[in-house]
């Protein structure tokens, strides 16, 4: 069994969050999580504050167990569902894509604890000076939105500059990427791509079995252009974007224009031509759809052995 700091501040069994994805993390989703003793995560996407407080309240019909909302700073209605997290007082709120700064007091006097996730040393110790709760430091190998710094090289010097419990996001994916995370500093792990292949994940068929064939290349960055690199499997659509974004004939307004709709495509639609499926560069080690609650406790077990064999190798 592991059990860190992070299992108490947020009452939860193992120190594992599912991360925020758009479009994916649904209360179905969270509330698997939840139930399996991880913190579910609903994901406040793009829409507006009705979706997100009927999802709030769903979760609350299927788990009785501590749960999150992620916030996308980007999002156009990123205001209203920030006070939406705030009148429904959920637990845990976790923001990306930005500084939350501005909605933390409103967060806290709510009683939200608040965790965001940081790409940076610089942008950690921020939010920690704003009185966020914990923070989750998300390397570049991660799916989606991503920042430059690899976890290997973040987490240990976020960990080092804050004195909140740090989480570690980016290219985990069983329990050697638990255990090493934990060496390097991190309390707790927050994982997305493999929880992709959760049975109660509902992204399309076409998704699950991209990620299933994704070997360890399979993943590339776009966007950077336009100043949101995203990473996802290289499809015929990435190819496409890449070309687009090398092109001096292709306005930005063309570009922004070709990624409206594509992460929705792909998880709906499972549009292998025009959908964009973001996944974490760890795609290529999973192998099977399982219950979120047993990759989790698979997880944790294969960490556990781990943690403790690594005792042989110190004289
Ligand atoms: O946010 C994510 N992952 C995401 S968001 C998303 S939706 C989207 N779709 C298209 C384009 C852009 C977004 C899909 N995946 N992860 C957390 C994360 N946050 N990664 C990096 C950051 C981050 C970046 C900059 C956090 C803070 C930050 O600060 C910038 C500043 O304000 O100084």
């Amino acid at each position: 069994m592991i059990h860190t700091p992070v299992c108490d501040l947020f009452g939860i069994e193992y120190p594992i969050f599912q991360g925020g994805m758009a479009w994916i993390a649904d209360a179905n989703l969270a509330a698997a999580v939840s139930n399996g003793g991880g913190l579910g995560i609903i994901s406040a996407m793009n829409a507006g504050p009705d979706y997100l407080r009927e999802q709030i309240r769903r979760v609350r019909t299927l788990t009785a167990k501590p749960f999150g909302v992620n916030v996308m700073l980007m999002s156009p209605h990123a205001d209203e569902v920030a006070r939406v997290c705030a009148e429904e007082k959920v637990p845990v709120v976790t923001t990306g894509a930005g500084s939350p700064v501005k909605y933390m007091p409103m967060w806290r006097e709510a009683g939200v604890k608040v965790v965001p996730v940081v790409a940076s040393v610089a942008m950690a110790k921020r939010v920690a000076r704003a009185g966020a709760a914990a923070v989750i430091a998300e390397g570049g190998e991660s799916g989606g939105h991503v920042g430059e710094t690899t976890t290997l090289v973040l987490v240990p010097q976020v960990s080092q500059a804050v004195d909140i419990p740090v989480l570690a996001a980016g290219g985990i994916g069983d329990g050697r990427g638990l255990a090493a995370c934990l060496m390097l500093g991190a309390q707790g792990v927050q994982l997305g791509t493999r929880f992709l292949l959760a049975r109660e994940c509902a992204v399309h068929e076409n998704y699950k079995k991209l990620i299933l064939q994704a070997g360890d290349i399979a993943t590339t960055v776009t966007g950077r252009r336009l100043g949101h690199p995203v990473r996802s499997l290289k499809t015929s659509f990435t190819r496409r974007y890449a070309q687009a974004e090398r092109s001096a004939d292709i306005s930005d307004e063309e570009l922004e224009r070709m990624a409206v709709g594509a992460l929705r495509r792909a998880v709906q639609e499972g549009d292998m031509e025009n959908g964009c499926f973001m996944a974490g560069q760890i795609a290529g080690l999973l192998s099977r759809e399982q219950p979120a609650a047993e990759i989790i406790r698979e997880i944790f077990e294969e960490a556990g052995a781990l943690l403790k064999g690594a005792a042989r190798w110190v004289r």
